[in-house]
């Protein structure tokens, strides 16, 4: 079904959806530009555990010699976490990483993709991109928003990371028809923290509500994602405005811009706040696997 000669699909995570099993898709380019080695590679191992806890299999997504690898070994977590040079791998740099046969971790859209041809319909990771801050002037808009609204996926994510322009990102993904569901909250998350402030139309309040609405999304026909929004738990949630703002100061600065901006501000902040931001990203990374391993059970008991 799933493997051919640019995409290879575990045999753990073919024999789940063959048999119709909850299975949950988790990207890597958290893992490799994320966060610093080795609460990267502790979180990656921890991530796969919560969701193998909630009855489904971890299907991590990266590109391995040469191929879209869906699921990957521990040897992989390891090299994704230790090894510098690893390519953060959206729609568009697939081709060379896969020609190459280097080794390359997926964002979002490039996990979507796999998560897609693979036929995984739910997907948990830390926070999505977006529209960043300044948008006029960079017309930086994160792949991620354009890949969700081709896939028929749904991704837990703690709302959009605050270093973005979140008003705008919503109104983006309202354009996409990405359906936005606050888990338990009529609010959009930001990220490190439970709240932004700014309203969201629908929300979801248990997996089964969640999986109803994948399946009224795609039994009608209708393609594309849920963006499943799940705030911070408010005991980790953590306040990184002033932290963030120099570190835009700092980015601008020092020129950061394209792929290298997003990785160059979580760093920033984690040392500016003295490592409290990534113990808050941490946080709700395992709080989304364990929500994502609900609606993956939920939604394959509805198949
Ligand atoms: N969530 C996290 N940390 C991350 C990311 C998500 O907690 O590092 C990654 C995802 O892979 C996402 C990417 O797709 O950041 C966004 O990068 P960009 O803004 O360049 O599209
Ligand atoms: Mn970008």
């Amino acid at each position: 079904m799933s493997t051919s000669s640019w995409l290879s699909v575990a045999e753990e995570v073919q024999d789940a959806l063959a048999e119709g099993r909850p299975v949950v898709a988790l990207e890597s380019t958290i893992v490799a530009h994320g966060m610093p080695f080795p609460a990267n590679l502790d979180t990656a191992r921890e991530v796969e555990s919560i969701v193998r806890a909630q009855g489904a299999v971890p299907a991590t997504v990266a590109v391995v010699d040469g191929k879209l690898q869906v699921g990957c070994s521990e040897a992989i977590l390891h090299r994704l976490a230790s090894e510098s040079g690893v390519s953060k791998v959206s729609r568009r740099d697939l081709p060379v990483v896969l020609a190459h046969g280097t080794l390359g971790a997926t964002t979002v859209s490039g996990t979507l993709i796999g998560a897609g041809l693979a036929g995984i319909g739910v997907f948990v990771t830390g926070g999505i991109g977006g529209v960043h801050r300044g948008v006029a002037d960079t017309w930086d808009i994160s792949a991620d928003l354009g890949e969700l609204a081709q896939h028929n996926v749904a991704v837990v994510s703690a709302g959009a990371k605050s270093i973005l322009d979140l008003p705008k990102t919503l109104e983006v993904l309202e354009t996409q028809g990405i359906t936005v569901l606050g888990y338990g909250t009529d609010e959009f998350p930001a990220f490190f923290t439970p709240r932004s402030g700014l309203a969201i139309a629908h929300r979801a309040d248990s997996p089964e509500d969640v999986a109803r609405m994948m399946r009224a999304k795609w039994g009608l026909g209708l393609t594309g994602g849920v963006l499943v929004a799940n705030p911070v738990p408010e005991s980790a949630g953590f306040d990184a405005t002033s932290a963030t703002e120099e570190a835009l100061t700092a980015a601008d600065r020092q020129g950061v811009e394209g792929k290298a901006l997003t990785p160059f501000l979580l760093k920033f902040i984690a040392q500016a706040t003295e490592g409290k931001s990534l113990a808050a990203n941490v946080a709700l990374v395992k709080h989304n696997a364990k929500v994502g391993g609900q609606i993956a059970k939920a939604y394959a008991a509805q198949g």
